[in-house]
């Protein structure tokens, strides 16, 4: 048997990365008995069909087995992700922190490497951005300033991405698509004003599919979010997904402490001190009141 992983499904055929080849592959029907549904980034074993049984455009083969997942994401439908680029622009569209947050607590919830990128630096008159950049770093997050279209620091991106799976997630007309063309030469995604693309209504046609690195590695191209739901988080959870107030875990004076009205706790005393983002803060209280309010089912 040979391992590869699944880069894309299309009707009822998955389609398996292994060696430089790709397989079109059928999954064995015990998998349906067992109600797994192979999903793409899955790390699977494959038996060979004969020369015979191949169809013109693809050698073919069988999903024997999938191998366990690490993690896997509900939307987008992807496992195995290694770390997640979240790309927003310096420019148009604009940066919305709102939107921002969201994606790092959904990111730190699935345990995966988060990269904050800001694109179209090229263009950038004022320097507003250079405070979120401080920001987020004092926080700890790694943010990386850039120009696709000038191909500037596009190097330093790439370097993160070697051998490793690496969902793209930001707005559309950010210029997620234009950077993974700047990273992988002859990949010719489509790119273009947000307008231009639904005019032509390519962005209904989109499916998910991971794309093979020549350096190693893969990377998914999502059709871009506007705004994302905060989805399957217990509020009392959320504070986890905050990295600044991990260090204050446990040193509040009620354990447990959600860090919003208790007295004696550390995230507040810390926030009025200067240490910690009022913006954050503001946004961690909007989003447990948001999570408090969902009905439970
Ligand atoms: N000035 C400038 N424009 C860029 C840059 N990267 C992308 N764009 C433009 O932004 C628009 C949207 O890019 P696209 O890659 O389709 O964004 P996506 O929707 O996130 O995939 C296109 O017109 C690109 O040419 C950049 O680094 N600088
Ligand atoms: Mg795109
Ligand atoms: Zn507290």
């Amino acid at each position: 048997m040979v391992q590869g992983t699944i880069i894309k499904g299309i009707a009822g055929f998955y389609y398996v990365e292994a060696n430089q080849t790709i397989y079109e592959c059928k999954a064995r029907g015990k998998f349906r008995k067992d109600n797994i549904i192979p999903v793409i980034g899955d790390n699977v074993l494959i038996t060979l069909s004969t020369a015979e049984n191949s169809t013109d455009k693809y050698q073919t083969a069988m999903i024997e087995d999938i191998l366990d997942r690490k993690n896997s994401l509900v939307r987008p439908p992807v496992s195995n992700v290694d770390q997640a680029i979240v790309v927003f622009s310096v420019t148009y569209p604009e940066i919305h922190l709102d939107l921002l947050d969201r994606f790092l607590i959904m990111i730190e919830k699935e345990n995966i490497r988060p990269y904050i990128v800001l694109n179209k630096i090229d263009e950038a008159q004022e320097k507003r951005y250079y405070q979120i950049v401080d920001d987020y770093s004092k926080i700890g997050y790694e943010v990386l300033c850039l120009s696709a279209k000038k191909e500037i620091n596009v190097e330093l991106l790439k370097e993160k991405l070697k051998n490793q799976t690496s969902v793209f997630a930001g707005p559309s007309g950010v210029g997620k698509s234009t950077l993974l063309n700047a990273i992988e030469k002859g990949l010719r995604l489509e790119t273009g004003a947000v307008s231009d693309k639904i005019k032509r209504g390519k962005h209904t046609t989109r499916h998910v599919e991971l794309i093979p690195l020549s350096i190693g590695g893969f990377v998914l191209d999502t059709p871009g979010f506007t705004s994302l739901q905060l989805e399957g988080i217990d509020k009392d959870d959320l504070r986890y997904y905050f990295k600044e107030f991990r260090d204050f875990e446990g040193q509040c004076k009620f354990s447990g402490c959600s860090h919003i009205h208790e007295p004696g706790c550390s995230v507040k005393k810390a926030l009025e001190q200067g240490d910690l983002l009022q913006q954050r803060y503001d946004n961690y209280i909007a989003y447990y009141n948001q999570l408090q309010n969902v009905r439970r089912w």
